[in-house]
C-alpha cells in the first residue's frame, strides 16, 4: 500500500494523525501541491479528484477522500477505535466529523483559497478552475467564527467532539483549529471549553507527532 501524501496540508494531516494513533505504518509518495502536481496526468489517472491524501492497494485500487481512506483503515485495523464502537457512537462520530469539516475546514478553505494570491483562478479543489470570489471569502470568515462557538458550546458537556470517546471528530476540529491559523484567526479566548478541549488534545503523542 502507498500513501500519496503532502503532509503540510490540513487534509493529509488528518489521515496522518489517524495513521499514527493505530499505529500503522505506510509507505508514503509524496505529490507536491506547491508544483501542481495533483493535476498531472500519471496522478490524475490514478485519483480524478486530483487532491490528496490518496491510498493506493497493493491491487491497485485507488481510494481517495479522507472518509473512505479511514473506513479503510478502520476495518482491517480496529484497534484502537477511531470512528466509534457503538451503532450509537458510529453515527455521533460521522455526524460530529462532517460538522466539523462543512463548518470548519471548509468554511476555513473558503477564506484561504478566495484571498491567498497563490490560488487565483484556482479558489476550488479539484481538477476545474474557480475563479476567487470575496464574497465566499468574507461569508467565510463568519462562518469560521461560528464554527469555534458551535464547538465550544458542544464542548461545554462533552470530553470529546463526538461524546465520551477520543475520535475522528476530535482529530478533523483540531486540524480545523490549527488551519484556522492560515487565516490569521484562532479559538477565541471566551470559547474556554473549546480552549482546554484543544489544550488535552493537541498533547497526544499521534498529534505532536504530526504538528
Ligand atoms: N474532500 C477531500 C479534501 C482533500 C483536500 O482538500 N486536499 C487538499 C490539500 S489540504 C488538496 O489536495 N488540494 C489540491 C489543490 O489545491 O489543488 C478529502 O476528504 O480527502
Amino acid at each position: 500500500m502507498k500513501l500519496y501524501d503532502y503532509p503540510k496540508a490540513p487534509n493529509p494531516r488528518r489521515v496522518n494523525i489517524f495513521l499514527a494513533e493505530k499505529g500503522i505504518e505506510i509507505e508514503r509518495v509524496p505529490v507536491d501541491l506547491m508544483k501542481a502536481e495533483q493535476l498531472k496526468p500519471e496522478y490524475r489517472a490514478k485519483n480524478p479528484a486530483c487532491d490528496v491524501p490518496m491510498l493506493e492497494l497493493d491491487d491497485g485500487t485507488c481510494i481517495s477522500q479522507i472518509r473512505a481512506i479511514c473506513r479503510y483503515f478502520e476495518e482491517i485495523e480496529p484497534s484502537p477505535p477511531l470512528l466509534g464502537s457503538t451503532p450509537t457512537e458510529k453515527a455521533q462520530c460521522e455526524m460530529w466529523e462532517h460538522l466539523a469539516s462543512m463548518n470548519g475546514l471548509l468554511a476555513i478553505a473558503e477564506v484561504f483559497r478566495n484571498t491567498a494570491p497563490g490560488f487565483a483562478g484556482r479558489a476550488g479543489v479539484g481538477p476545474h478552475s474557480y475563479e476567487q470570489s470575496p464574497e465566499l471569502a468574507e461569508r467565510g470568515l463568519h462562518r469560521v467564527s461560528n464554527f469555534f462557538t458551535d464547538f465550544d458550546q458542544r464542548l461545554s458537556d462533552n470530553d470529546y467532539v463526538a461524546g465520551d470517546f477520543y475520535s475522528m471528530a476530535d482529530i478533523t476540529t483540531l486540524v480545523a483549529c490549527d488551519f484556522a491559523r492560515w487565516i490569521k484567526q484562532e479559538i477565541p479566548a471566551e470559547c474556554s471549553n473549546l480552549r482546554s478541549w484543544y489544550d488535552r488534545i493537541s498533547q497526544r503523542p499521534a498529534v505532536q507527532a504530526n504538528s
